[in-house]
C-alpha cells in the first residue's frame, strides 16, 4: 500500500499538542514535547492541517477532583459510561489548553474543540465517548475532498488511538504516524495494545519519514 498522501485528498490531524500533555503539564506524558518537531516538518507536507484541542469547563466530570475519594487514575462510571478520573487539565482558556508555544500553528488550518459538555469525555476528534454527539470533523473533511487522513499527537492510548478507530469507521483511509504519538501508558503495555488494535481495525502503522521523503 502506498503510504504517501495524495496532497489534496490527505489532511494532517493533530491529537491534543497542548501543554497540559508535554512535560510540565498537568497530565504530561512522557516524550510529549519531543513530537512537537514531527509536527512541524509534516504540517508543510499537507494542504489541510487540523488540530484537536481538549477544552474542558473547569468542572468537567472527568476530573478525578469533581469525585471526592475517586482517586486520579481509577475508573468509575460516568453517565453509564466507563471514565478513567484525570486530573484537572485543558481547562479552557488555561495556558494548559493552549497549544504548545514552539508548534506551528501558522499552519493549522481548522481546531476541533471537544470535552466542552461537562457529563461526558470526548478522547476523539470526530464524537464524544459515548458516540451521542458528532463534532463535524467528518463533514469538515469530506466537504473539502478529504479521503485519508495521516494522524499523530497525545496520546497514544486515549486521544490518538480513539480519533483513529473513528477516522476508519468514518471510511478515511488512516494512517498512523507512530513517532509522532506518546502515551500515557498507565497501565504498561496500554500503548502496544492500541498500536495493535488501530492495526487490527485498518489503521496503517508508518513513520514519519514516509511522508518527508
Ligand atoms: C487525553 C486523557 C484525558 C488525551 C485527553 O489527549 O489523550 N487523555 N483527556
Ligand atoms: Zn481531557
Amino acid at each position: 500500500m502506498n503510504s504517501h498522501p495524495e496532497k489534496h485528498h490527505a489532511a494532517l490531524i493533530l491529537v491534543d499538542l497542548q501543554n497540559d500533555f508535554v512535560e510540565g503539564g498537568a497530565l504530561a506524558v512522557k516524550g510529549g514535547m519531543e513530537v512537537i518537531d514531527v509536527a512541524n516538518r509534516l504540517i508543510p507536507k499537507f494542504s489541510l492541517v487540523v488540530a484537536t484541542q481538549d477544552w474542558h469547563p473547569a468542572d468537567h466530570q472527568s476530573f478525578a477532583s469533581q469525585h471526592p475519594g475517586q482517586p486520579i487514575g481509577t475508573v468509575f462510571e460516568l453517565h453509564g459510561l466507563t471514565q478513567v478520573a484525570w486530573p484537572d487539565h485543558c481547562v479552557q482558556n488555561s495556558h494548559g489548553a493552549a497549544f504548545v508555544e514552539s508548534l506551528d500553528q501558522s499552519g493549522v488550518h481548522y481546531v476541533v474543540q471537544k470535552g466542552t459538555d461537562r457529563s461526558i469525555d470526548s478522547y476523539s476528534g470526530f464524537f464524544d465517548n459515548g458516540h451521542r454527539r458528532s463534532t463535524e470533523l467528518s463533514e469538515y473533511l469530506r466537504s473539502r475532498g478529504i479521503q485519508q487522513v495521516a494522524i499523530m499527537g497525545l496520546a497514544t492510548d486515549y486521544c490518538v488511538r480513539f480519533t483513529a478507530l473513528d477516522a476508519v469507521a468514518q471510511g478515511f483511509k488512516t494512517l498512523l504516524i507512530e513517532d509522532g504519538c506518546r502515551g500515557v501508558d498507565l497501565h504498561p503495555g496500554d500503548i502496544a495494545d492500541a498500536l495493535n488494535e488501530m492495526e487490527r481495525a485498518g489503521v496503517v502503522r508508518i513513520r514519519s519519514e514516509d511522508l518527508l521523503a
